[in-house]
């Protein structure tokens, strides 16, 4: 094996985890294509758990064979208006105790995208267990978290709950990055077991992919990674069914590995969208194998959803209150900065001091305003610096860099020097960079203005060494996971405290905010 290279990790988005022509062996699954009726899937272990025979259903209508199928008029509105049905997990519908089999009480669970509609069948939940199943979310999920610690207790309170629900060993919540990888940033779990909070991943462990399918499915449940898949039977050789939305779908052999090497047995995971974007994952482990009833599934899937509610609502609330915060110091600079100018423009005549204060002052709100210790303002003509800025760095030159490679107004950066190398005899000052962009100001041409930060070296805790993440094996000539996953501490040097979104929009916002002064300027002359 050989560590990997970026072009191998392209490997890893090749499966196509859906066009898998099989199923895990918990249930039983039929399916058709949307906008007909007609059964033209059928998983080949069919008859253990319906006690119909393949020959006997493939070609027929669903409704012939479930004639008491209450959903009746959801088929119709598959056969007739697939839009409905098209919009992914929202589409996904329980039926208990659909039907009788060999083993018993079946519920199904039906599905439809734009290619074709699935039903799966499951084990019913017996009676006994259905009270804990249908039990209602606990209340104190639906507050709302309010402060940064409350936000800490409240992810801890979801793991706890969750796991409470699930009796799995190890609940994580799982968040991911700017950059892909993730961090886990909550974690219950059984006593003995090692923690893994605070462990970073890299995107590799979960292909874009998988995220796809996880953004589309509020869950992915693997109870038992030995078990032996069932294929999926078409009426016509070679045509495929779309898997998507199929609760039952393979687990790819690739992931089947990397849960092995970590040593868990049954691995479920929930997923948490905000924006329609997958923010993080809720994983849970296990070391004996462990199968969720649909229902039991569904409450969790619940919990998720008003932990997402919690999320996004602290989110908005947070970044409201800061842009509110930010509006006095954004007024204070607006109002340095026309004090500056009208100096600058007198200060040949005046020379009596007078325009160093106003800069001082300048320089102080300046800083403040997204917690900076450098910051310059750059015209065509002329660079003006404001606290500590490093000596060495060729402002002119990282202008003109901004300018011909970053396309965005407000550009923030933890880690200038990777991007532009010029700046790496300067990292102790300036290893973060926020740089916001107005063009036309004043008819100068583009008016700049820049904030730093000093470097900050922090480290990352990596679950494994993450240039490893993947191997290639050359005798089976397939991908593999890593088979380690000891704890590998990075130090990052010229990295500076990251730059936040709340930052970012501040930065907007003063960018807005001096547009229009500048307009209004223009305007009143
Ligand atoms: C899927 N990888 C996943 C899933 C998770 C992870 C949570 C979702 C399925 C599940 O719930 O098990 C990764 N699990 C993690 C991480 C933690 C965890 C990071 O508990 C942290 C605590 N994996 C690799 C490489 C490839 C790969 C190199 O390491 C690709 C070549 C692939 N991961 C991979 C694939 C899936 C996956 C293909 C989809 C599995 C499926 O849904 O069939």
């Amino acid at each position: 094996t050989e560590p990997l290279t970026p072009g191998f990790l392209a490997e890893c988005e090749r499966e196509q985890l859906h066009r898998v022509q099989s199923i895990q062996p918990w249930g039983c699954l039929l399916g058709g294509r949307t906008g007909e009726s007609v059964i033209r899937f059928a998983s080949a272990n069919l008859t253990d758990w319906t006690g119909w025979t393949l020959d006997s259903v493939l070609g027929r209508a669903l409704t012939e064979c479930l004639p008491e199928f209450p959903p009746r008029t959801e088929l119709v509105d598959i056969t007739s208006a697939p839009d409905a049905w098209t919009q992914a997990a929202a589409g996904k519908r329980l039926y208990p105790a659909l039907l009788s089999g060999p083993r018993g009480v079946l519920d199904g669970l039906l599905s439809c995208n734009e290619h074709n509609w699935l039903l799966e069948l499951e084990i019913g939940l017996p009676v006994a267990q259905q009270v804990e199943a249908y039990r209602p979310v606990p209340h104190r999920l639906y507050r709302m978290p309010y402060s940064e610690r409350d936000w800490a207790s409240h992810c801890q309170y979801l793991a706890d709950e969750m796991r409470a629900a699930t009796g799995f060993e190890r609940v994580m919540i799982y968040r991911f990055l700017d950059d892909d990888c993730g961090e886990v940033i909550s974690e219950s779990l059984k006593e003995g077991l090692p923690p893994y909070l605070g462990l970073r991943y890299p995107a590799s462990d979960i292909p874009l992919i998988a995220r796809n399918l996880y953004r589309l499915n509020s869950h992915r449940q693997i109870p038992d990674i030995q078990a032996t898949d069932v294929p999926v039977l078409s009426l016509d050789a070679g045509e495929i069914t779309d898997l998507t939305l199929s609760d039952l779908r393979a687990v790819s052999p690739v992931h089947l590995e990397y849960l092995k090497n970590m040593g868990v047995t049954a691995s479920m995971s929930f997923s948490i969208l905000i924006g329609g974007e997958l923010w993080g994952l809720i994983a849970c482990h296990h070391s004996e194998p462990r199968h969720l009833p649909l229902p039991v599934r569904l409450r969790c899937t619940e919990m998720t959803q008003v932990f997402t509610l919690a999320v996004s609502g602290y989110q908005s609330t947070q970044r409201l209150m800061d842009l509110n915060d930010s509006d006095q110091e954004i007024l204070a600079l607006l109002s340095a900065l026309r004090l500056s100018e009208d100096e600058r423009d007198r200060v040949t005549e005046l020379e009596d001091g007078r325009g160093d204060l106003v800069d001082q002052t300048l320089g102080q709100v300046l800083l403040s305003l997204v917690r900076a210790t450098g910051a310059a303002l750059v015209d065509d003509q002329t660079i003006v610096t404001f606290g500590q800025t490093p000596e060495t760095l060729d402002i002119r030159a990282m202008v003109n860099w901004l300018h011909e490679t970053v396309p965005d107004l407000v550009f923030a950066t933890d880690r200038l020097s990777s991007l532009f190398p010029d700046a790496i005899a300067c990292a102790e000052l300036a290893s973060g960079l926020l740089a916001v962009r107005v063009d036309g100001y004043r008819d100068t041409g583009d008016r700049w203005f820049l904030w730093w930060r000093p470097e900050q070296p922090h480290s990352v805790h990596w679950a494994g060494d993450p240039r490893k993440s993947a191997l290639f094996d050359e005798q089976r000539q397939v991908l593999s996971p890593r088979s380690s996953f000891a704890r590998w501490i990075e130090t990052n040097a010229r990295q500076s405290e990251p730059w936040t979104e709340a930052d970012r929009l501040r930065a907007k916002k003063f960018r807005s905010l001096v547009l229009y002064d500048v307009n209004a300027h223009i305007l009143g002359r």
